[in-house]
């Protein structure tokens, strides 16, 4: 079992009053808990240095610290082990591949990585069955991917193909499935997605299913006003939702320290009344460990889950930022801590689950697949001009839209009570 974090009482960050409790008050405060596996704390923070005009990032702290072991997985079998791994590798090639698609001039608009997320992306995604429902962010391509989409699919929707998922009406990842992959499209305001897949738990619940629904928000996202109606809602409601807040050090050029005063984003958790759980984002069986828990509690009603994924957004915004303010030690820091070389080393080397030779093999034949889906992407249709405001608007009876859902099973109940939820939930 991993370590059980008592809360801090007192913030790290001196309150902005300067209040402090005198001791004697100790007894009577509470303590929360949250659950952190990592087998790393880093405590390095960010000072942001002001000369004249400039502006600039210093990391404070220790930054020579041993990479970590992979922390055992409780759940996962060598199988499932090398399909994550994967899932990175090609998380990984496809935006390679995408990069060098923009630099030949063949990408419409911008291009989002996810480059030193992987882990968390791929992992996360892939606790969750096929019925259920995730809602991906845009560095979360690699959760496209483990839900059923295509590289070719991502490819060609970056080009804005006619063959694309938006048939070429969008130009990055927005887009979803609801009919067969179960995935939301991300959606820019950044918050949006959590009081939309909280809905879709609602909507699930009503028809007497109770699944895990998973989304992504990231430090900075975190602090919109969306985040916390969405996920108090969905605390109230009692609703199966798992939200990964993606702690990867930047929103735009602004560091997580200069984001919010808790040591720790898990530690909104306790605000919202549900569990908090912190992970070493970078740590694929950490990542998996944490959501197939959290997506377990959602399966047996038990509401939601927050967990805090560490890590490093490893390449600016988009491609069009060169990330120059941020401090080089820092890259350096967290590249020895990549995903996919850890997984890789794990794999291979520690748990001897693929030889060398296996392991190239594995690796050419994801390189295989994505040149012969980078071929075809590339090769395939823009659409046609006057096919532009097709598909817009919906001329009366050109196409059935069909709802997914079926009429309500069960009466919504109080599902802050999970027992008279559930009891409603039977009712038929
Ligand atoms: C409500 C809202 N405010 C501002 C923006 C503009 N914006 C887009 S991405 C971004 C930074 C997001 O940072 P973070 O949430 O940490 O995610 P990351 O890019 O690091 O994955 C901002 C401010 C937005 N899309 N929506
Ligand atoms: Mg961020």
């Amino acid at each position: 079992m991993p370590k059980k974090r008592k809360n801090r009482v007192a913030p790290k960050k001196a309150a902005s009053n300067g209040s402090r409790r005198p001791s004697s008050e100790a007894a009577s405060q509470r303590a929360y808990t949250i659950l952190d596996y990592r087998l790393e704390k880093p405590t390095f923070t960010l000072r942001q240095v002001r000369a004249g005009d400039q502006v600039r990032y210093e990391v404070e702290g220790d930054l020579s610290a041993p990479v970590p072991p992979i922390r055992e997985s409780k759940y996962l079998n060598r199988n499932q082990c090398i399909e994550i791994y994967r899932w990175m590798l090609l998380n990984r090639k496809m935006e390679t591949a995408l990069e060098n698609l923009y630099k030949q001039g063949k990408v419409v608009g911008g291009v989002y990585f996810g480059l030193g997320q992987e882990a968390c992306s791929c992992a996360s995604a892939y606790a969750l069955r096929p019925d259920e429902w995730l809602g991906p962010m845009i560095r979360n391509q690699g959760s496209l991917l483990v839900r059923g989409f295509s590289a070719r699919d991502i490819m060609m929707q970056y080009m804005a193909k006619a063959g694309s998922p938006t048939k070429g009406r969008d130009a990055s990842s927005h887009f979803g499935d609801i009919q067969q992959h179960n995935v939301v499209a991300p959606i820019s305001t950044l918050g949006d997605l959590i009081p939309v897949l909280a809905g879709v738990a609602l909507g699930a619940r009503l028809q007497g299913r109770t699944l895990a629904v998973m989304t992504y928000i990231g430090d900075g996202g975190q602090s919109t006003g969306v985040t916390y109606e969405g996920l108090n809602f969905a605390a109230v409601q009692n609703l199966g939702l798992v939200l990964f807040v993606e702690n990867n050090l930047w929103g735009y050029s602004t560091p997580a320290d200069m984001q919010f005063r808790v040591q720790d984003l898990a530690e909104r958790a306790i605000a919202y009344g549900i569990p908090g759980v912190i992970i070493d984002g970078t740590d694929a069986c950490q990542v998996y460990d944490a959501a197939h828990e959290a997506c377990e509690r959602a399966r047996r009603g038990e509401g939601p889950t927050l967990i805090e994924a560490k890590m490093m957004r490893m390449k600016g915004h988009a491609i069009h930022d060169a990330a120059e303010y941020v401090p080089k030690p820092l890259f350096d820091y967290w590249r020895q801590r990549d995903p996919i070389a850890r997984f890789e080393n794990y794999v291979v080397n520690v748990k001897k689950w693929l030889s060398p030779a296996e392991n190239r093999e594995l690796i050419a034949g994801v390189d295989q697949q994505l040149e012969a889906d980078r071929e075809f992407a590339v090769n395939s249709p823009m659409p046609a001009p006057e096919s532009a405001a097709g598909g817009v608007y919906c001329e009366e009876g050109c196409h059935e839209i069909k709802p997914k859902y079926e009429m309500p099973k069960a009466r919504a109940g109080t599902a802050a009570d999970p027992k008279r939820a559930e009891a409603a939930v039977h009712l038929k």
